[in-house]
């Protein structure tokens, strides 16, 4: 049986606000050595201010407590420079160099683009003696006008790495995950969409007023932002993260082959360790799971850039030693950007080979790393692709190409890269790859449909079917109203038949 749930949908309540313990962060990196910044409480408050410290420093700012003669920046909120020297004055602390006094618009600025932004002059506080405070509004803190057009859809937006709400868009991903291990698909979808949206916003959201004219926040995610921007945390998501189901959920499909399906069993059953899972003789695992409690540790550490590039390199070695005029892409989230990923994907396509060649490449591929002993683990998919089916309707349909989902024994001597995180002995690390094989004249549909990001594909299709009656998926966009398929070469002529600006794959990290 489940335990019980906490119901962590229903609207907070209003809780005496928290301050100081949950907001101070731990020492991070400093980035940033010459800057030295203190945040005025003065007519800001002790919660804005701990909120605004907290992010400055996730971003590498160094953010001082307390005044001392160190500081360099002095941060304030509806204070004018006067204010400023004034309190200055009266705290009797010897500030040596004489710091800038800067509108917290700076520092917003700063904490958005991830480093120091140039002072300009409505930065600058002014220093004023017939400033008196209440007729000094400082520089306008309103939101860019260009939030107003802020599309619904994830492919109307650029959304880069550069994701200045992380600490509201990691609370959402928590609760999307939860949804989806308790396949409660509206509050899935509900959330997803509020990260996605607050991942592509220029600016850190630091009030509610903030949020006004943005898409995707309905009450309910109000509420939660609302309960970030006050506590600093939502108690929801620290109900889910303490909650038994997720965490056991989240430690099952940690194993390649393990789906919500065996979580569920597994959880039902009792199981809440993997160990106890491995060594438990009645349950019988499938190939997929064998291999993946046997690489377990090598799969879940992620892999880096150097890695996937030196596997770039041997997938591209073998495929052209069959196919000479093969394409290779490296799709999925490096392609986007991404300097970790889960997997490597990969698109291959060959221009002059005929069906009998295409079909047989990815078995050769295979045969060569067995004996080549590079390979740990492979399930090869045989196509089901069809040239006249239509497009699938489901945004989240698996594609009808040729596939291979393996597990690629990547020797640590091909990657380029510093090698001392690894223990001493260890020779290769275990990968996780998926190779896709599509037909020449498919490949910009396959490339955009496995370049990602989910969301940012789901938001694809969606527009297509609800803005411009067609249906998209990796192999194909049909229009139904001229009930023809539309033929693309490249991305952009995709996005441009969908009417759609050009969003390049670095902005496609929704
Ligand atoms: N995709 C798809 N059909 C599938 C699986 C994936 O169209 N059956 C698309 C969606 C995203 C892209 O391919 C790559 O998928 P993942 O590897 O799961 O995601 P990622 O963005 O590469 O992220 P990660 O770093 O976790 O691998
Ligand atoms: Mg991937």
């Amino acid at each position: 049986m489940d335990p019980p749930q906490t119901s962590p949908l229903s609207p907070r309540k209003k809780r005496p606000r928290q301050t100081g313990a949950l907001m101070a962060s731990s020492p991070q990196d400093i980035k940033f050595q010459d800057l030295v910044v203190f945040i005025l409480e003065k007519k800001m408050g002790t919660t804005r201010r701990a909120f605004l410290m907290e992010l400055a420093r996730r971003k590498g700012f160094r953010v001082e407590n307390e005044l001392s003669d160190s500081v360099t920046h002095i941060v304030a909120e509806n204070n004018s420079g006067s204010d400023v020297l004034e309190w200055l004055q009266v705290q009797k602390i010897q500030v040596s160099s004489q710091p800038e006094l800067l509108d917290v618009s700076w520092l917003i600025e700063c904490i958005g683009a991830g480093k120091p932004v140039e002072m300009t002059g409505k930065h600058q506080l002014v220093v004023r003696r017939d400033y008196s405070d209440s007729t000094n509004p400082g520089p306008p803190k309103t939101l860019p006008t260009a939030v107003q057009k802020i599309s619904q859809y994830a492919c109307q937006r650029r959304t880069t790495l550069n994701n200045c709400n992380q600490i509201f868009t990691d609370a959402f991903d928590i609760l999307a995950e939860n949804c989806e291990f308790r396949e409660n698909e509206d509050s899935c979808v509900t959330f997803m969409r509020a990260a996605s949206v607050l991942k592509s916003l220029p600016f850190t959201i630091i009030s509610m007023k903030d949020t006004e004219g943005i898409p995707c926040l309905g009450s309910k995610v109000k509420c939660i932002i609302e309960e970030i921007i006050e506590d600093g945390e939502s108690s929801e998501v620290k109900a889910v993260l303490n909650d038994e189901r997720y965490q056991s959920f989240k430690l099952f499909t940690s194993v390649f082959g393990v789906g919500l399906k065996t979580s569920e069993k597994w959880f039902r059953m009792g199981f809440r360790t993997l160990s106890k899972v491995r060594s438990d003789e009645s349950l019988k695992f499938t190939r997929m799971q064998r291999a993946g409690f046997l690489y377990y540790e090598d799969l879940v550490s992620c892999v880096t850039r150097a890695e996937a590039e030196a596997v770039s390199v041997l997938v591209k070695e073998a495929v052209q030693a069959f196919l000479p005029d093969a394409f290779v892409t490296m799709t999925g989230g490096f392609r986007r950007g991404k300097k970790m990923g889960h997997d490597v994907d990969f698109l291959i396509t060959s221009p002059g080979s005929t069906e009998d060649e295409e079909q047989q490449l990815l078995q050769k591929v295979m045969n060569l790393w067995e004996k080549k002993g590079l390979l740990l683990y492979y399930d090869l998919v045989e196509s089901t692709f069809e040239k006249l089916r239509l497009p699938s309707r489901k945004v989240d349909a698996l594609d009808h190409f040729q596939k291979c989902f393996l597990i690629f024994k990547l020797p640590l001597q091909r990657v380029d890269s510093d090698q001392s995180s690894w223990q001493e002995g260890k020779t290769w690390k275990a990968i996780r790859v998926d190779l896709v094989m599509c037909p020449y004249e498919r490949r910009a549909f396959a490339l955009l449909g496995w370049t990602g990001s989910r969301q940012f594909e789901r938001d694809l299709r969606r527009y297509a079917t609800h803005e411009r009656k067609m249906i998209l998926d990796n192999h194909a966009l049909y229009d139904k109203t001229k009930r023809i398929f539309l033929k693309a070469e490249s991305e952009e002529e995709i996005f441009a038949h969908l009417g759609l600006d050009y969003i390049e794959p670095w902005e496609r990290n929704a």
